[in-house]
């Protein structure tokens, strides 16, 4: 007997057969499909479509950018659950991923490789498909590990990445959706695969060493290990002590008022202590109607209101709602223009970096709880979240919240 990976004698393990696979492909199927959602409202939410080159890391997107809109500003805890679960989600079920891969693998090596056209055509969807979840899913993990490995930015990556795979994805759920709603009929008691040449099933299997349950218990085990381990990112305070998985990007987040994450500190991008001093530091906000220069104590001046609102980084984490108290936004869009809700540049000290300017769209800038903020749980804010001024949006992703700002340009973005 031949015992290379094309005959089909190589492959012994008796779990592989069609209702094994069916089984995590189905898993696989109504996951990744909220994976794809809540990945384009990922995108959506750094509303790129408003001053191209600001916000839009994808600017050759063309008709991929179809279905934007304007993201909403509520309910404030939007962005925290669409990115909590695209990321959480995304870790759950690498091991999902992992199990259905291995339960094809034979179908890798089958030969020939094509015995007509239409199944050449299927294996090459199969090479974009496998390709593309083994690309999106590394991606994914690398960038909300911070390992930035990747040439050029993840964004670009990961969007078109999407994109392939899931051109792929479509085209397999709807050649193999019969076969697997047959192959699951009898889901609550693993029927005896056929050993017909579907090409999964060993047709000289080795002697069992774990049942197909046990097998099962152990993917969903692994799952349930990480998503225990990760979902703790979306919290503060204790919960956040058991995402053991979860790097800390900055120092650690500390106790006291001010204790909960923080992205990039104020060395980290180069914040000139001088600039960003209260005593020195100044804010220039521009419109329609003319340029006004305001420093801290002005701003103080102005009537403060407060707002309790998260900060959901794109890379999965997030803070419990914090006491941030400010200046509203379109308060100083009416010091230089017109009332109506328009759109905001913001530019930071910052000189170099993808995050130091950010733009908002009319309906963020409107929101009576969209703040330049001053402080944050009773406090001035610290220098690395943002001294002496922030933007705070809700349902906004992280990204958009500005640190060390300096100058507000209001206007038709
Ligand atoms: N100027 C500036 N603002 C910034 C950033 C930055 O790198 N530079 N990072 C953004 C990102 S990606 C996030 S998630 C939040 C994090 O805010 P925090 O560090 O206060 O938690 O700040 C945002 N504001
Ligand atoms: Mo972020």
């Amino acid at each position: 007997m031949v015992r290379i990976p094309s005959s089909p004698e190589f492959w012994r393990s008796p779990l592989r057969g069609p209702w094994f696979t069916s089984l995590l492909g189905v898993v696989l199927l109504a996951g990744i499909t909220v994976l794809f959602v809540t990945g384009l409202l990922s995108y959506a939410a750094y509303n790129p479509d408003l001053s191209p080159g600001v916000n839009d890391k994808t600017p050759d997107k063309g008709l991929l950018g179809f279905y934007l809109f304007a993201w909403p500003t509520g309910p404030h805890w939007l962005y925290r659950l669409t990115q909590g679960v695209h990321v959480t989600l995304g870790i759950t079920l690498v091991p999902v991923l992992l199990a259905k891969l291995w339960s094809v693998v034979p179908k890798l090596f089958a030969l020939p490789p094509a015995r007509s056209l239409a199944h050449a055509l299927e294996r090459l969807s199969l090479l974009l498909l496998v390709g593309g979840v083994l690309f999106e899913f590394v991606t994914g993990v690398l960038n909300v590990q911070l390992d930035y490995v990747f040439p050029g930015s993840f964004y670009p990556l990961h969007f078109y990445g999407a994109w392939v795979f899931f051109a792929a994805f479509l085209a397999h759920v709807l050649l193999k959706a019969p076969a697997a709603v047959r192959n699951l009929r009898g889901l609550r008691r693993p029927p005896q695969d056929d050993v017909e040449a579907d090409g999964l099933t060993a047709p000289s299997p080795a002697p069992p060493t774990v049942s197909r349950r046990g097998a099962l218990r152990l993917v969903g085990g692994s799952s349930a290990a990480l998503f225990v381990t990760s979902a703790g990112r979306s919290f503060d305070g204790p919960l956040r002590q058991t995402a053991v998985l979860t790097p800390h990007g900055g120092p650690e987040p500390g106790e006291g008022p001010q204790g909960f994450q923080i992205n990039k500190t104020a060395a980290y991008v180069s914040i000139d202590p001088r600039e960003s001093s209260p005593d020195t530091w100044h804010l220039t906000v521009t419109g329609r109607g003319g340029t006004v220069r305001l420093d801290l104590a002005g701003l103080r001046q102005l009537p403060q209101h407060s707002a309790a609102l998260p900060i959901a980084c794109v890379e999965g984490w997030s803070t419990s709602d914090q006491w941030w108290r400010g200046v509203r936004l379109r308060d100083l869009a009416a010091l230089v223009g017109p009332d109506e809700p328009v759109d905001v540049l913001v530019e930071s000290l910052q000189r170099r970096g993808a995050f130091r300017r950010a733009a908002l769209r009319a309906n963020q800038v409107g929101d009576p709880r969209s703040l330049l903020a001053l402080d944050v749980n009773g406090e001035p804010l610290s220098a690395d979240h943002g001294r002496p001024a922030r933007i705070i949006v809700p349902a906004a992703p992280g990204v958009l919240n500005t640190k060390w700002v300096a100058r507000l340009t209001f206007g038709d973005l």
